[in-house]
């Protein structure tokens, strides 16, 4: 039988505050978890959002370090942007606050002494990775290295980004510090760790048997870690950042950021709501949702929950809807390559229009798959979608309303098999909306409500009240009083997605300030006679140049990223002189050069090599206008086996250097040499 809940409590991954939120943030995670909550509390529903920044760990300490300022400074600012961005793009928390804050040193203390003296912890020494020219242990992302599983060779302390995999710092093979560059030795050091092969059954049980609902990535994820089996895991580590282990012995320690950081959710739930924040964590008929990303799903579903079971007062949460990840322009978003659109710039370039990134990264939501944000795709949703059907219909209704009727509304008469149709058409999403917002299928959600903007266009451009309007006037009058009650509905239908433009249309139509989710569906919610106010646009369309701009900033970044990641390839293994000779360069000139017809890589080159010339066809197309080469002195390998390529036959390669950023360069002598003769 389904539960009853009375309560909601909606968490959201606190992000590191060692850097802005990004898109692929917001997409993963805010923007869903934002709708949810804005719909449950439309509904009059008892829900609460809570959210803060994860100020401790290892990437805090790193960026401090490389800024040569404290952890404190880092946190300070970063904090800020982030809380101020969420602000501004309507992230609608009810609370957000920080890992630094004292409430939560003194909850996450008390956690972690609660299981303590039940007797929950292993307390182990072990060997552990240590700098010696640092003076410090290494742990998490202090310590780079070759990935067991898959051969990454910048894997870090506590996870390969390359295959997903979750590693021990001692896992890595060849591991180096990355405070200093060198080879880490093995120390000494005890640590408290938590069971997490004494949860496996309760863990499997709890999962596999009982959250069978749960979204197939999320579910897929943890049977395998599950059927992996589970391994006792530290919560402490040696550092100065963090909260102290409060407990004798434990000087220089501090608890592991994944233990403090979900504790925070408790803590921020206490900030706003000290005295009945136990109901939200505690009873029966509360449900806990955690929104997060799938980096972070072993933690919300197996090491969480098994501190909460440990702990013995606490709910598991109902649901763990993480998503995928969002790519930028078809690469991996980034914080450290600078790739990605940062949620404080986007707000500073484009003023005024949160909700059109709210509606993109909620239309492109990475729910089941990793999905790609782009530029042109933002432009074409804008201009196609949000202007020219939601922005265009609200239009036409507010228009034509003052320019029929002084913007006064008018009666309605009788309706036609045609309005029929159209009402039940539109009264019929309600509930797809509803059952997908309730399955946390926000895209298909927005969908639907996107459908609902689609049908009142599409009725103003099949009645044609322009047109009648010489003839009918009743009929208008019908037209336009259903037309307004479509606009009207639609300001709720998109309130959990984009509550700024149903905050804008509300104005326009004078709406009462409390209408419910409950009111969707109600064709009399604009009242005869009430008056409307003059038309303003919901959404501009977004020009070429904005978008041009945005591109030419990636470009950049792209650059900048080749010159400072340019490593040069390892040199490959020593050959014998005989192996040297064996291949023939010689020195030849271009005389001709032109494209190769349907093929826009290849060029097709006629060189005189001093034996009477001979034709190469070479993939440099993209670098080089045929007419930039000829002329010009090549290196070719004479001696390499024609083939035939897009049906022209190859006598040869030329020589070409290949930049980071993949860009080829031809190769040729420095001073003038005579065509055919050998390169040694
Ligand atoms: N700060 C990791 C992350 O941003 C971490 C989430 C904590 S949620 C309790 O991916
Ligand atoms: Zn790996």
């Amino acid at each position: 039988m389904e539960k009853k809940f009375n309560r909601t409590l909606v968490t959201t991954a606190l992000p590191y505050a060692n850097g802005p939120v990004h898109i692929g943030h917001l997409a993963g995670v805010y923007v869903p978890a934002d709708i949810y909550t804005r719909y449950l509390r439309l509904k009059g529903e008892d829900v609460i959002m809570v959210g803060g920044s994860d100020e401790h760990g290892v990437p805090i300490t790193i960026k401090a370090k490389k800024e040569g300022i404290t952890p404190q400074d880092v946190v300070d600012r970063y904090h800020k942007i982030i809380k101020d961005s969420f602000e501004e793009l309507g992230i609608s928390f009810d609370v957000y606050s920080r890992t630094t804050s004292d409430i939560h040193s003194k909850t996450a203390s008390d956690f972690f002494r609660k299981l303590y003296e039940k007797g929950e912890f292993v307390e182990k020494t072990s060997m552990q990775l240590y700098d010696e020219k640092a003076n410090q242990f290494l742990a998490d992302r202090y310590v780079t290295g070759k990935c067991p599983h898959c051969g990454n060779e910048r894997a870090y302390g506590d996870q390969c980004e390359a295959c997903g995999t979750s590693l021990n710092a001692t896992d890595l093979i060849d591991p180096r510090s990355a405070i200093t560059g060198n080879r880490p030795v093995l120390r000494e050091t005890k640590h408290w760790y938590l069971p997490l092969d004494k949860w496996e059954p309760a863990l499997r049980k709890w999962i596999l048997e009982e959250h069978k609902e749960w979204k197939p990535n999320v579910y897929g994820q943890c049977k395998s870690w599950l059927d992996l089996g589970l391994q006792p895991r530290a919560v402490s580590r040696d550092l100065d950042w963090g909260v102290p282990v409060p407990v004798e012995g434990a000087d220089g320690k501090v608890l592991y950021v994944w233990f403090d950081a979900p504790i925070g959710y408790i803590s921020n739930t206490k900030e706003i709501l000290p005295d009945t924040w136990e109901d939200y964590w505690k009873k029966e008929d509360s449900r806990i949702i955690h929104f997060i990303g799938k980096d972070n799903i072993v933690f919300h579903c197996i090491v969480f929950p098994a501190m909460l079971m440990a702990e013995g007062s606490y709910q598991l949460p109902d649901n763990v809807p993480a998503n995928e990840f969002l790519n930028l322009e078809g690469d991996k978003i980034s914080t450290s390559r600078n790739w990605a659109v940062w949620l404080h710039e986007y707000l500073r370039d484009f003023p005024g229009k949160q909700d059109v990134l709210r509606y993109v990264l909620t239309a492109n939501a990475p729910e089941t798959k990793d999905n790609d944000f782009t530029w042109r795709d933002f432009q074409a949703r804008n201009n196609n979608e949000l202007v020219a059907i939601y922005g265009n219909f609200v239009n036409r209704a507010v228009v034509l309303t003052h320019k029929y009727y002084n913007g006064v509304v008018p009666a309605c008469g009788a309706l036609t098999d045609y309005d029929n149709a159209t009402i039940a058409e539109f009264l019929a999403v309600k509930a797809r909306i509803e059952a997908a917002i309730e399955t946390f299928h926000f895209r298909e959600a927005l969908k639907e409500a996107m459908n609902l903007a689609r049908i009142g266009n599409k009725y103003l451009a099949d009645t044609e009240p322009w047109k009648l309007a010489k003839t009918d006037m009743a009929r208008v009058d019908t037209i336009m009083n259903v037309a307004l009650q479509i606009a009207a509905n639609l300001a709720i239908a998109f309130e959990p997605f984009m509550p700024f433009s149903s905050k804008k249309l509300a104005g326009i139509l004078n709406l009462p300030a409390d209408l419910t989710w409950n009111d969707l569906g109600r064709f009399d919610l604009m009242p005869v006679g009430a008056s409307v106010n003059k038309a303003e646009l919901l959404f501009e369309k977004i020009e070429d140049d904005a978008i041009d701009a945005q591109m030419q900033r990636l470009e950049r970044i792209k650059k900048e990223n080749a010159v400072n990641n340019f490593t040069p390839a390892p040199v490959a293994a020593n050959v014998p002189f005989d192996d040297f000779m064996k291949l023939d360069i010689r020195v030849g000139k271009v005389l001709e050069c032109e494209k190769v017809p349907k093929a826009d890589k290849l060029l097709k080159f006629k060189i005189d090599d001093g034996m009477g010339g001979r034709t190469i066809v070479s993939g440099i197309a993209k670098f080089y206008a045929p007419e930039d080469l000829i002329g010009k002195e090549v290196c070719f390998i004479a001696n390499f086996e024609p083939r035939k390529l897009k049906g022209v036959e190859s006598q040869g390669m030329i020589l070409s250097a290949e930049d980071s950023d993949g860009r080829l360069v031809v190769i040729g002598p420095q001073g003038e040499v005579r065509p055919g003769v050998q390169v040694k």
